[in-house]
């Protein structure tokens, strides 16, 4: 057991929920911030701070924004962290296209005010940044390593790569411990139900329950590499139990169009799809019935899309010993299965609506 204390910021996202379950587990004091909300965001840590948790007296939760420096530097000489992981950010690519300058402000400049606070506090920690596989964007090589040139296509690939060479710069500059972690897509039973993989298996599963007849959908053969987030936050953490501060890709070199994921995702549950019709006139129908179930709405469609990832994870593999558990299928399988006894007992559906 380790008498270590983190800080994670993001904590009640996917991500910041599994880091902050892992690090108790693992013995560390955990900080987390919190941003005010008008409605209640701490459902994927409700376990952890119920007192039936036997980890709750070791976990602390702060308000904050990464849109706001000052209390940065409150929460870090309060907490004196010994390894601050930033999650925290405008993470939905589509969205970033919404609300560009809002994106840069907390996924950009929120890095740099973290990364300054350490640097004005002179706090020793060592600092993690959720740094993203859509920084290839437009890829130059297949597959990518840490090595690949750069071609961002959104305003979120954008903000994290100023985050990225930021990170860099600070690490050179002022010689701090601080990483990048460059993730290829993770995903789970507690992803956002607005990213696709979510999207896929709720609707699969009220469809599969009789509750929902169809849903729509944007681009069905994008290629993603996609593994499980509980494997990835392992690796987070080995990049900061490293001698030297370094930069590190996390993936499973496996990728799968959305199309295969809708495919896989019914199978799971015994019936088979097929296609039919072009472009935004293409339809999904069940084999069993005829039935249609999917419809393509140009809603979904990205102003700029990001066709193909595959990460090569070789040199986290050869220096941290890390390699990813979970592929493709029991990725699918985990979180159809998850959503389809989750609606089941609950008898409702919980839509995800207009993303
Ligand atoms: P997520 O579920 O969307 O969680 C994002 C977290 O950031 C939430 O806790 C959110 O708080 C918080 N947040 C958003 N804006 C904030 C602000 N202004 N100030 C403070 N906190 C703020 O994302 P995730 O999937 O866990 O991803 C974690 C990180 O890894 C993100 O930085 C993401 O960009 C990056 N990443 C993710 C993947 C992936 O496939 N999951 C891959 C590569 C990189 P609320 O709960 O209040 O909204
Ligand atoms: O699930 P997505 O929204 O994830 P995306 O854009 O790959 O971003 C995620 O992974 C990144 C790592 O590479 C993270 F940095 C980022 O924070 C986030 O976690 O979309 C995946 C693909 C896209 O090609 C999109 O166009 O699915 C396609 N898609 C098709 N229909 C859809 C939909 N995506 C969403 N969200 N919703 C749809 O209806």
């Amino acid at each position: 057991m380790t008498e270590k204390t983190a800080l994670i910021s993001g904590i009640t996202g996917q991500d910041g929920s599994y880091l902050a379950e892992f690090l108790l587990e693992k013995g560390y004091r955990v900080h987390g911030i919190v941003r005010r909300s008008s409605s209640f965001n701490r459902g994927r840590i409700d376990h952890l701070t119920s007192d039936k948790n036997i980890f709750h007296q070791q976990l602390f939760l702060h308000y904050g924004d990464l849109t706001d420096s000052s209390n940065l530097n409150r929460i870090l000489e309060r907490t004196h962290p010994d390894e601050i992981y930033n999650l925290a950010a405008q993470s939905h690519v589509q969205v970033s296209f919404e609300i560009p300058e809002y994106s840069a402000e907390v996924d950009a400049i929120g890095t740099l005010r973290f990364l300054d606070a350490i640097r004005e506090t002179a706090i020793v920690s060592k600092f993690y940044q959720a740094s993203t596989s859509e920084l290839y964007g437009k890829v130059q090589e297949i597959p990518q390593n840490e090595n690949t040139p750069f071609s961002p296509r959104s305003p979120y690939a954008i903000a994290k790569q100023y985050a990225y060479w930021i990170v860099k710069n600070y690490r050179e500059a002022y010689n701090l411990f601080a990483c990048n972690g460059i993730l290829f897509n993770h995903e789970s039973e507690r992803r956002g139900e607005s990213f696709v993989t979510r999207k896929i298996s709720i609707n699969v599963a009220s469809i599969i329950l009789g509750i929902k007849d169809t849903f729509l959908l944007g681009n069905l053969d994008s290629k993603r590499d996609w593994g499980y987030a509980p494997d990835f936050i392992e690796g987070m953490w080995l990049i900061l139990q490293h001698d030297k501060p370094d930069d590190y890709v996390l993936a499973t070199n496996e990728n799968h169009t959305v199309r295969e994921f809708i495919e896989e995702s019914f199978k799971v549950l015994g019936e088979e799809i097929f296609w039919e019709g072009k472009g935004i006139y293409e339809k999904g129908r069940l084999k069993s019935t005829g039935k249609e179930v999917i419809a393509i709405d140009s809603r979904y469609f990205r102003p700029t899309e990001v066709d193909l990832l595959l990460g090569d994870y070789s040199k986290a593999k050869e220096k941290l010993g890390w390699e990813p558990k979970i592929k493709f299928k029991d990725l699918v399988r985990i979180m159809v299965e998850y959503d389809f006894e989750r609606i089941k007992k609950n008898n409702f559906n919980s839509d995800p609506g207009g993303i």
